[in-house]
């Protein structure tokens, strides 16, 4: 399941905003280090197509496509030494695929800033910094243990070079994903799982009266490019948590908000790890699967069972639209639209697909 870790300083609505997405109750408070273990909650991704399609297929059961969000402890300048909650902390980060990095903005003088000062600039920096070290802690590590095995073996000396070029850039306080790689390059880096590598999305935790302050969120924005970013009150976001729909529809209006924070933050996700879904759909369940972009139908069946995969035959396919159009699968087979499709078949956002398989 793909997860993503919420990374930041101490005391900046890193657990705010983990309880606002999960809908938890997990420890918020005015004091930094106030989440030592890693809270974990999964959501679901929100899709209004399989509300339609459980109609249509009278499905007994909806099933989303999840994320995890994983609620890390603060870390502080020196993380990488052990200061804070130090390596441990670091550790958490690594197995995750992704990180929303919240930064603090709102100016409550009654909430602790660690360094008594709002610097975006330098809190990211400080955050950022703290990354590259441990990186650059793990490439060492790694060099002594190949050096002398590259002397022999093909692999090692791949690994050595490669590890040569990330320390070079690591020094310079230049993280990993900056570079350029080749594909025999990227496939010797994933599974180091440097820190580094990993899709940053920041968060920026502002007042609520900022929310439409275009020129802030420009400045703001400036600062991570070319990385995403979004724009939130933690705070306010957890008073939605607790609402019903049509009185969180009134709040955003109030705000002058469009879409929900959790919403673009998908959307974001998606487009930065260049996701999809697609839709399976029958009387006992409809279900959304999540792929890589230009993933092929063999490749899609194998995330459903890799039995599908081993026997592939083809992938019967109806573009959700066309369901929608016509009123059922029935009409869109009577109408001629059904797709039958080969292995080399590129997965589309909007097919929901039957498999044929033979074991
Ligand atoms: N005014 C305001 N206060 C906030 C906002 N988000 C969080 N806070 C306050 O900041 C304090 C810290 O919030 P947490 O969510 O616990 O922060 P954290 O980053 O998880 O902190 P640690 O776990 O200690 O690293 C609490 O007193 C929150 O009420 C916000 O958007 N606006
Ligand atoms: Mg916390």
């Amino acid at each position: 399941m793909l997860s993503i870790g919420i990374v930041g300083l101490p005391n900046v609505g890193k657990s705010s905003l983990y309880n606002a997405l999960t809908k938890n109750e997990s420890l918020v408070a005015n004091y930094p280090f106030a989440t030592i273990e890693p809270n974990i909650g999964i959501i679901n991704v929100p899709d209004k197509r399989l509300i339609e399609l459980q109609k249509l297929y009278q499905a007994e059961k909806i099933t989303y496509a999840n994320i995890k969000f994983v609620d890390i402890a603060g870390l502080v300048e020196g993380a990488s030494n052990g200061e804070g909650l130090g390596n441990k902390f670091l550790g958490h980060i690594r197995q995750v695929d992704m990180i929303l990095q919240v930064v603090r903005i709102f100016k409550d003088k009654d909430t602790i800033h660690v360094n008594n000062n709002i610097d975006p600039q330098n809190d990211i920096d400080i955050v950022n910094t703290e990354l590259v070290l441990a990186d650059l802690e793990q490439v060492n590590n790694q060099l002594n243990k190949i050096i002398k095995l590259a002397k022999s073996d093909k692999t090692a000396q791949n690994n050595l070079n490669l590890l040569l070029k990330i320390k070079s850039n690591l020094e310079k306080n230049r993280p990993i994903w900056l570079e350029k790689f080749s594909s025999d390059e990227l496939i010797l880096l994933k599974p180091f799982n440097f820190l580094t590598f990993k899709p940053i999305i920041y968060v920026f935790n502002i007042d609520e009266d900022e929310l439409n302050n275009s020129s802030l969120q420009k400045e703001l924005s400036d600062l991570v490019k070319p990385s995403k970013c979004l724009f939130l009150s933690a705070s306010l976001e957890n008073e939605l948590k607790n609402l019903e729909e049509d009185e969180i529809k009134q709040l955003l209006k109030d705000y002058q908000i469009e879409e929900s924070s959790l919403k673009i933050l998908i959307s974001q996700v998606y487009e930065t790890l260049n996701l999809q879904s697609f839709l399976t759909a029958g009387p006992k369940e409809v279900r959304a699967w999540t792929i890589t972009k230009n993933t092929l139908a063999p490749d899609a069946a194998a995330v459903i069972h890799n039995d599908f995969k081993k026997g592939f035959i083809a992938a019967e396919i109806i573009d959700y639209n066309d369901l929608i159009k016509l009123g059922s699968a029935l009409k869109v087979k009577q109408a001629g639209k059904v797709r039958i499709e080969g292995k080399n078949y590129v997965m589309q956002p909007n097919d929901i697909v039957n498999f044929r398989f033979n074991l």
